[in-house]
């Protein structure tokens, strides 16, 4: 193991004493930070949008700084607020009501945080979809979310299904278009005629607030269920893993669809009324540098994946900028090799700091403090509030440097509280009282958490997760494809690449051109991350006698090792 250490940076850190926060801290205490503690009157967009906007200090203060390639703009706290009291007044005239589930399918824009926060002010859900979605992934969630309306753009309503999704009652289109139906409600025109003021629905802590579909190892997407408490531990860790101060300028580079995006993109910076920087369009060295040095980045919250891209792109990027307002940057989303924490260091004169978390867990859990030394290669320790643990599979403890499940003692107030419509599923995380998160890792003798891999099937490519079987049921639904099998292979850049293997049906003939027509038709129906980076024919896949896929197999074979127990395989 790689015992190279990187001490504390010097300075002083909303979090100095780790160790005496551990043993003293309780939830409790954090509780009292949130006016709800005396009102009993809770909403996630009031503590993090309406609060300051009442705040006569706080009202013109940048909530937002937004740039894309056509467009930039500035969104105050205090317009935020009437632009999401405008969209709230829109859903209720259109009946949405406590409970019900909004879609939102729109590219980063002022006007995702706009309707993102006048769903959360009616009492609805948010189910925020990734801009890349095609027409299948669109549909799974809708399905199965019963949502009765989406937001979205002309642009994007190509990839919307218009059949078979009973409870979609209408579609808000923000931007020209020419849809003459009642299904549609125009944005711009309804926004102009909404009043600025709403009435709060003031909800329980417990209600929910956002859904995200994630991949697992089995079965479609699953909706992951958060809450309003979950504010508790993103205020928390705002304050002692992002270190943010009341003058920062916060930069998260991840996407509303993915909960990195929301967590950390939108609750965490927001519930300290501190300035956030959301840039849409596509990744580039140049474009990513140019943003931290125009806005003057203090705080950037990124991915590995991103981090190894600008790594190959070198030292030469980085000197064309001024990167100086930087503090503090960490990582989040797959591991993070040593190699990119030393070119941090040599980059930017500064530590990347690894956090862990997922989808389920709602906000960080393991991470690496400022104030606390770095272990290249180590996700860190659990913030004070939360127990973490290595399990075997009965859900008991094994002692240091022994590898096996990392779990978490439930529960924590960010939390999953449901998966959407399966509460087997559900059920199925927790064993003997521990979250299991289905990551393998091991606990060194001073309590920092090592990340070894995933236990089930899940992918994670460019810190996505893909399920193999939605890319194994998509490929054959192809004309050409008779049987598939689908694995992660590990690949430099993205981490792991999605490759498929797949028998053909009678008739069809290996080709380039089949290869590339399969490879897109899983494009165009899923996602470009879902389709597969590489194809390959085979003449069977190894599947057992019960008849599921052997990916495991299919991994060995793939990356030329001993294939393990195959009592199972059929004949
Ligand atoms: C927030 C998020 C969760 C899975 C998780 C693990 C991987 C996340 C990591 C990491 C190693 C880290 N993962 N952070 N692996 N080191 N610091 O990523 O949510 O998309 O649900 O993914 O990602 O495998 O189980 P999500």
């Amino acid at each position: 193991m790689d015992m190279q250490r990187i001490p504390a940076q010097d300075g002083t850190y909303n979090l100095q004493n780790y160790e005496k926060m551990r043993k003293t801290f309780s939830w409790d205490d954090m509780k009292k930070h949130f006016s709800w503690n005396d009102t009993g009157k809770v909403n996630m967009a009031y503590e993090a949008v309406d609060r300051h906007a009442e705040n006569p200090d706080k009202k013109d203060k940048a909530a937002l700084l937004y740039s894309s390639p056509d467009r930039e703009e500035k969104v105050t706290f205090g317009e935020l607020s009437k632009k999401s009291n405008q969209f709230a007044n829109v859903l209720k005239k259109q009946g949405v009501e406590k409970g019900d589930r909004i879609f939102m399918f729109l590219p980063r824009s002022p006007e995702f945080y706009a309707t993102f926060f006048g769903i959360l002010k009616i009492g609805a859900i948010a189910g925020p979809l990734f801009e890349a979605f095609m027409e299948q992934a669109v549909r799974d969630r809708l399905e199965d979310s019963e949502a009765s309306m989406l937001i979205t753009t002309p642009d994007l309503l190509g990839r919307v299904p218009q059949d078979d999704l009973p409870d979609l009652k209408k579609i808000v289109l923000i931007g020209e278009h020419n849809e003459t139906s009642d299904k549609y409600i125009d944005y711009q025109q309804e926004m102009k005629e909404a009043s600025t003021d709403f009435d709060m629905e003031w909800v329980d802590l417990e209600d929910g607030m956002l859904i995200h579909y994630t991949s697992g190892s089995t079965g479609k997407p699953k909706g992951v269920y958060h809450v309003h408490n979950a504010m508790v531990q993103h205020y928390a860790t705002a304050e002692w893993v992002l270190d943010l101060r009341e003058d920062d300028v916060y930069w998260c580079t991840a996407d509303p669809g993915w909960v990195t995006g929301t967590s950390y993109g939108i609750f965490a910076p927001w519930l300290h009324g501190v300035t956030n920087v959301v840039r849409g369009g596509r990744f580039s060295p140049d474009a990513w540098y140019g943003t931290i040095d125009k806005y003057n980045v203090s705080v950037w919250y990124t991915a590995p994946t991103a981090l190894r891209k600008l790594v190959s792109a070198g030292t030469d990027p980085v000197k064309k900028h001024d990167l100086s307002s930087l503090r503090h940057v960490m990582s989040v989303g797959e591991p993070l090799n040593p190699e990119v924490i030393t070119w941090g260091l040599q980059a930017f004169d500064l530590r990347i700091h690894d956090t862990w978390w997922m989808t389920e867990t709602g906000a960080q859990l393991i991470v690496n403090l400022p104030s606390q030394e770095i272990r290249p290669g180590s996700m860190g320790k659990p913030i004070p509030g939360v127990e973490a643990s290595i399990v075997d599979n009965e859900g008991n403890e094994v002692p240091p440097n022994q590898m096996g499940n990392l779990a978490i003692k439930a529960p924590w107030p960010a939390m999953m509280r449901k998966i959407w419509k399966r509460p087997e599923k559900y059920e199925s995380y927790f064993i003997n009282g521990w979250y299991v998160s289905g990551d393998s890792a091991y606990m060194d003798e001073d309590g920092y958490f090592w990340f070894q891999g995933r236990l089930d099937d899940v992918i994670n490519t460019s810190g996505e997760r893909v399920g193999p079987f939605e890319v194994e049921s998509k490929l054959i639904e192809h004309p050409a494809v008779a049987e598939s099998g689908v694995i992660g292979k590990p690949d430099p850049e993205r981490g792991e690449i999605v490759k498929a293997f797949v028998t053909l049906n009678e008739g069809y003939e290996e080709s380039d051109d089949l290869l590339e027509d399969i490879r897109q038709f899983v494009k165009n129906g899923l996602s470009a991350h879902a389709a597969p980076r590489e194809l390959e024919i085979k003449d069977a896949i190894p599947k057992t006698r019960s008849g599921k896929i052997m990916r495991r197999l299919l991994k060995s074979w793939e990356l030329g090792l001993p294939t393990g127990d195959t009592s199972t395989l059929e004949e």
